[in-house]
């Protein structure tokens, strides 16, 4: 086996002085550069199935909201959730091994791992829609069936749905069976409890998805054929930006990404004044809301009010279900979450609020402390995960009264609706449609539970970003030394100023966020911190 993998691996030789690294988003770069890294997380892949006894480990090749030439791959583990920190080194280590030194650093993984070379290996794989996606699971294939693992390849998905399938794929016949293994599956599942989470509501007009031109166009239309229609209290979905078809198109003027950071409607969209739109990003684990009010123009409805609104529904049905003094309810945001929302949870809502380092896997994880976690990252990526004491208590309590009754089984359904392994834009997509239905709020209402500080983030070119070293979930700086104590002195000059600066995982920057009282001192206090750390 070791000759074929070198001779495998030859055909996939890594590029000469270039370092890898496994981030918060996987591998990621331009795609001519990641031929030998999908090569090598396949190998990765194959350790850490035998590790786990032959259970089925994901892959996803995407770069999510990057441009069209960028690709990416990243490794799900059984349960559907990311690959283990410490298999993030294993990964690195062998992604950088010199050609010539690739079995040896594999074998090595294998002994230093205690891994079992007889155990079976299982993995299945997808990819979005960028053109260099083919080429890079032939790459894939080739280590997979070299390392001797059975793999099956499911084509074109979104990320959430690979990880959907992962989960299901490890459960499926025991009692935590957690759906169909199949694309259809999915679908059913969500289908299913969407329409008995509405519970005869109806959403009023239509909501615009802009599809970033992305996996989510195809499989948003895929998935409309599963729900129900208007006609019958469902629905109206306009879908723009589902072009496929042409690659340059990803993820370009539209878009999760685009629409955040630049604060706009995609120039493509049709929608009028009030009218309810969502972008999706290039994988679909992403989505954000907005609409345009007649008076202040465009508004933004981010991951901080999609989780206000997940919290407040939920709170609301645990409440009517008689269960909130058993289950506690906690929201998981990271530094970029704006102080107003984080306010708003603790003094308006009354429900805890921990807050992490940047990366869905640290959210997910504190999450799950909680019975029921809401967690969500500002940019929109994120989702809400019930404890099995959670679930057992929808399932179990017996109801006392029609509103109890109609309380727990809305809650059974948004447990089956809300995608538990990772954040998901189409079932996040139809979560808040399902809240809105039920708060008979237009975007309007929704906005306005609290209103956003002015903040601003800037993107700060550095020589070298490694020597920006953070605590306390990355809000303070403890090396550069004194960095702190200046940035500490500039925030103290603006009325409820709040800032911070922290190196980037997935781009060579530091990144500043900035909030305060007013759009031009929250300006003022970014541009001072970034001149500060330039
Ligand atoms: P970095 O580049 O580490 O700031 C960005 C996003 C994260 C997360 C990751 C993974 C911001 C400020 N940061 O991380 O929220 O989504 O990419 O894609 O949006
Ligand atoms: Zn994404």
């Amino acid at each position: 086996m070791d000759e074929a993998i070198l001779a495998a691996s030859n055909k996939h030789p890594k590029p000469d002085g270039k370092v890898f690294q496994y981030g918060t988003a996987g591998f990621r770069m331009k795609a001519n550069l990641l031929d030998s890294v999908v090569f090598r997380v396949g190998l990765i892949a194959a350790l850490r199935s035998r590790k786990l006894g032959g259970q089925t480990i994901g892959i996803m090749i995407t770069a999510s909201h990057n441009p069209p030439e960028d690709n990416g791959v990243k490794l799900v583990d059984p349960m559907g959730d990311m690959l283990e920190s410490s298999w993030e080194q294993y990964s690195t280590e062998l992604a950088n091994a010199a050609n010539e030194d690739l079995v040896k650093v594999y074998r090595k993984l294998e002994q230093d791992l205690r891994i079992d070379p007889a155990t079976p290996a299982k993995a299945i794989f997808a990819r979005d829609t960028r053109a260099s996606g083919p080429a890079l699971v032939k790459a894939l294939v080739n280590a997979l069936k070299e390392s001797g693992t059975e793999y099956t390849d499911y084509g074109l998905l979104t990320t959430p749905q690979l990880h959907y399938l992962t989960r299901c794929t490890n459960t499926e016949g025991t009692p935590q069976s957690y759906g169909e293994v199949s694309e259809k599956g999915y679908y059913e599942k969500l289908s299913e409890a969407f329409v008995r989470a509405m519970d005869g509501k109806t959403t009023k007009g239509a909501l615009t998805v802009d599809c970033a031109n992305g996996v989510g166009g195809p499989k948003l239309k895929e998935l409309l054929k599963y729900l129900p229609t208007t006609v019958d209290g469902g629905l109206q979905i306009n879908v723009i930006n589902d072009d496929v078809l042409n690659p340059d198109s990803l993820n370009s003027e539209c878009g999760a990404d685009f629409v955040k950071t630049k604060q706009r409607s995609p120039p493509s969209s049709k929608a009028a004044s009030n009218d309810r739109c969502c972008s999706l990003d290039g994988d679909a684990d992403r989505i954000i809301f907005y609409f345009n009010d007649p008076e202040h123009g465009f508004r933004l409805l981010d991951g901080d009010k999609i989780a206000t609104l997940a919290a407040t529904f939920i709170g609301d049905l645990t409440r009517a279900a008689r269960l909130s003094d058993e289950l506690r309810i906690g929201v998981v945001q990271t530094a970029y979450a704006n102080g107003a929302s984080t306010n708003y949870v603790e003094k308006t809502l009354g429900f805890p609020v921990v807050c992490t380092p940047t990366g869905v896997k640290w959210l997910h994880h504190a999450a799950t402390k909680f019975d029921v976690g809401v967690y969500f990252e500002a940019n929109g990526h994120g989702t809400v995960v019930f404890s099995p004491q959670a679930l057992k208590a929808f399932y179990t309590t017996k109801p006392e009264s029609p509103a109890q009754a109609t309380a727990l089984n809305t809650l059974q359904a948004l447990s089956e609706l809300i995608n538990q392994t990772v954040g998901d834009a189409l079932s996040d997509m139809l979560l808040v449609e399902t809240i809105l239905a039920h708060k008979v709020w237009t975007p309007r209402e929704w906005d306005t539970t609290y209103i956003d500080l002015p903040n601003r983030l800037v993107r700060v070119e550095v020589n070298d970003r490694n020597i920006f070293k953070t605590t306390n979930a990355e809000r303070k700086l403890v090396e550069p030394h004194g960095t702190q104590q200046q940035l500490d002195s500039l925030v103290a000059k603006f009325k409820d100023g709040r800032s911070f600066a922290r190196a980037s995982g997935t781009e060579d920057a530091v990144r500043v966020y900035a909030e305060a009282a007013t759009r031009s001192e929250a300006d003022d206090l970014a541009r001072q911190v970034a001149a500060l750390v330039r």
